[in-house]
C-alpha cells in the first residue's frame, strides 16, 4: 500500500501545497513525485499521471484523485472526518470558506503569485484589495468565533486552514496592511512545522517560473 502526492514545485504550486500542508498532518506514510511547473516536460510527465493533466493528484494504492480540495476531502474520509469541525454550523462555515477559497479570488491569485521564497512590493489594486478585504473578513470572523478552541482559523486544525495557507505565504512574501487578528493567525501558521518545512523545500528549489515573479525585491528599497 503506497500513497504518493504527485505535485508542482514547494515555491510557486499553491494547489499542490493545499494538499500537500494537508497530507502532512494526517501522519499517514507518503511519497513526492514533484513535477516543476512551466517546463518543457511538465506536459509529458503529468499526462500519464492525472486526468487533468495538472497538480495536485493524489494516487493511493493506484487509485487516482486529483483536485486539491477533493484531494483533502478523501483524506479526511480516510481518517474518520477529522479535518472537518465537528459541530454542524462549524462544519458547513468551514466548507462554505474552502470552496469560496477554491472558487473566488481571481485578483489575489493573478496579482499575487505565490511566490513562497521571494519578498516583494506590488502595486495595489482596487480589485486585490477587495480579495485582501474579504479574506481578512472570513479569518477575523473565524478566529473570534473560535478563538477559545485553539490557533487555527475553527480553533483545531481543519481543510479550511490547509485552503488558505498559501494566502498566509502570499502575504509574507508582498506584506499588505492586515488587521492584528489576521497578523496573529499568519503568525501562528507560519510557527508551524509544517509551513517552516514547506519554505525550506521552497528556498531548496531552483527553478523560476517568471510568470509568478511579480514586483520589486523588499530589500532593494
Ligand atoms: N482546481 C485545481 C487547480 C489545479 C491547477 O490549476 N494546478 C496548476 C498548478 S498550481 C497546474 O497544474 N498548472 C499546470 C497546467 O495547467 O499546465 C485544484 O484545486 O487542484
Amino acid at each position: 500500500m503506497s500513497m504518493t502526492l504527485v505535485m508542482g514545485n514547494f515555491n510557486y504550486s499553491s494547489w499542490s501545497i493545499r494538499a500537500w500542508f494537508l497530507l502532512r498532518q494526517t501522519g499517514l506514510p507518503y511519497e513526492i513525485k514533484r513535477i516543476p511547473l512551466d517546463t518543457p516536460t511538465f506536459a509529458q510527465e503529468i499526462a500519464p499521471l492525472s486526468p487533468t493533466k495538472r497538480v495536485p493528484v493524489l494516487i493511493d494504492d493506484g487509485f487516482t484523485v486529483w483536485d486539491s480540495l477533493a484531494i483533502n476531502e478523501y483524506l479526511n474520509d480516510k481518517l474518520c472526518g477529522v479535518f472537518w469541525p465537528s459541530d454542524v454550523q462549524a462544519r458547513a462555515r468551514a466548507r462554505s470558506i474552502s470552496c469560496e477559497m477554491h472558487s473566488s479570488f481571481p485578483a489575489l491569485r493573478s496579482q499575487m503569485p505565490m511566490n513562497a521564497r521571494a519578498r516583494r512590493i506590488i502595486p495595489m489594486t482596487p480589485e486585490l484589495q477587495k480579495d485582501i478585504d474579504r479574506v481578512q473578513a472570513i479569518w477575523t470572523e473565524c478566529r473570534q468565533t473560535h478563538e477559545a478552541n485553539g490557533p487555527w482559523l475553527f480553533g483545531k486544525f481543519s481543510i479550511a486552514d490547509a485552503m488558505f495557507a498559501p494566502v498566509v505565504s502570499r502575504f509574507a512574501t508582498y506584506a499588505p496592511d492586515l488587521n492584528p487578528t489576521v497578523q496573529a493567525y499568519c503568525q501562528h501558521v507560519q510557527n508551524t512545522k509544517v509551513y517552516q518545512e514547506w519554505m525550506e523545500r521552497a528556498a531548496a528549489e531552483t527553478e523560476i517560473v517568471e510568470q509568478d515573479e511579480t514586483g520589486i525585491d523588499r530589500n532593494s528599497q
